[in-house]
């Protein structure tokens, strides 16, 4: 009998992108939670020691201290897997025919207290880290912070620098032939559930109510998520949001582009009442002086997942493989 191989590497690589305070520590914190409330097997498991910690510290901050993740201020370079359910066996004659492994796919993630890319920036190494990462994945989970970009208005700012150097890199290895880089890109528009975002789109008609929620939670459809970007756009204390769309549609594929209007911890639902409520939603509650903010009730993650298996499945559409190392 083959020996099972001890380590094998993910079948694909997704990368985490995001500016500073975006929500990329509480999306990955809420993922977990979203995984782990799901029914369908999918988890995430760090793939060294240190990731598994910070994933781990990262959680029971948001599940049990119903507190924001502290802010980083150590750059570091995370990593953690995420493996699909076991493949059923189909069909009688497939009785010997041993199932494949499950799916997996690696996350990256670089934890930057300051912005990688900003003029002040620190160290070169760990941007060339974030360079290596994208390079080497070939899908992005993008984060738009649009509260951030009402009061700095830099999403532009931060997203020009490592795309532009993205892009140097394809061009340089011959990924680029086609005028546009390979990755398929999860954008996110962040913090779903903060008042300014939620009316947004309920002025643009935008929002919907899936029948199988239980709690009735206002939600936008993916394709109408762009249109929620480009309004909120229009707010931006830079006015240069728009470029960040444009820069989105030059660089990426039409068909590898998705939009999902996330929520990491989701609105705030009375327990009793079991139902969304529009004049008593929200699940951010200012801190005490001194304090950050803090979580109110439950967590219901919104659109935490989804980005992530709509990259895995496209992914592996692509380029179906399992190499073993
Ligand atoms: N309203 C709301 N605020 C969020 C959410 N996720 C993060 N935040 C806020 O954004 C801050 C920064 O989030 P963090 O995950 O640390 O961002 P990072 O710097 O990209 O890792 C948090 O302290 C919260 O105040 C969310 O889902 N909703
Ligand atoms: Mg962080």
């Amino acid at each position: 009998m083959q020996p099972e191989p001890i380590r094998r590497r993910p079948d694909h690589n997704i990368s985490m992108w995001g500016a500073p305070s975006s929500g990329k520590t509480t999306l990955l914190a809420a993922l977990f939670i979203a995984l782990t409330k799901r029914n369908d097997d999918w988890k995430i498991v760090g793939s060294d020691p240190a990731s598994s910690d910070y994933l781990v510290e990262k959680t029971n901050a948001l599940s049990r201290g119903k507190v924001f993740p502290e802010a980083s201020t150590d750059l570091e370079r995370y990593h953690w897997t995420l493996i699909g359910p076991a493949p059923q066996k189909t069909g009688p004659w497939s009785r010997k025919a041993k199932p494949g492994p499950p799916a997996r796919i690696g996350l990256s993630m670089i934890d930057a207290p300051g912005g990688l890319f900003a003029p002040a920036g620190p160290d070169n190494l760990r941007r060339e880290e974030l360079l290596d990462d994208l390079e080497r994945s070939r899908g992005i989970v993008f984060l738009f912070d649009p509260i951030r970009e009402f009061t700095f208005g830099d999403a532009f700012d931060h997203m020009h620098a490592p795309l532009s150097r993205l892009a140097e890199r394809m061009l340089a290895s011959g990924e680029f032939a086609d005028g546009k880089l390979p990755h398929h890109i999860a954008v996110c528009v962040t913090k779903f559930d903060d008042p300014r975002v939620l009316e947004t789109a309920d002025k643009r008609r935008l929002l919907t109510v899936d029948l199988d929620d239980p709690y009735q939670m206002p939600r936008v459809a993916s394709e109408n998520v762009r249109e929620l970007f480009h309004e909120l756009c229009q707010v931006s204390a830079s006015g240069n949001a728009d470029m960040v769309l444009n820069a989105l549609d030059q660089f990426f594929h039409p068909d590898r582009i998705r939009f999902f209007a996330t929520s990491s911890i989701g609105f705030y639902v009375d327990q009793r009442a079991r139902r969304f409520d529009w004049d008593d939603f929200q699940n951010l509650v200012p801190g005490e002086a001194g304090e950050g903010s803090r979580i109110r009730g439950r967590l219901h993650p919104i659109n935490v997942v989804e980005p992530m298996l709509w990259l895995g499945q496209r992914l592996a559409a692509i380029r179906p493989s399992t190499e073993i190392s």
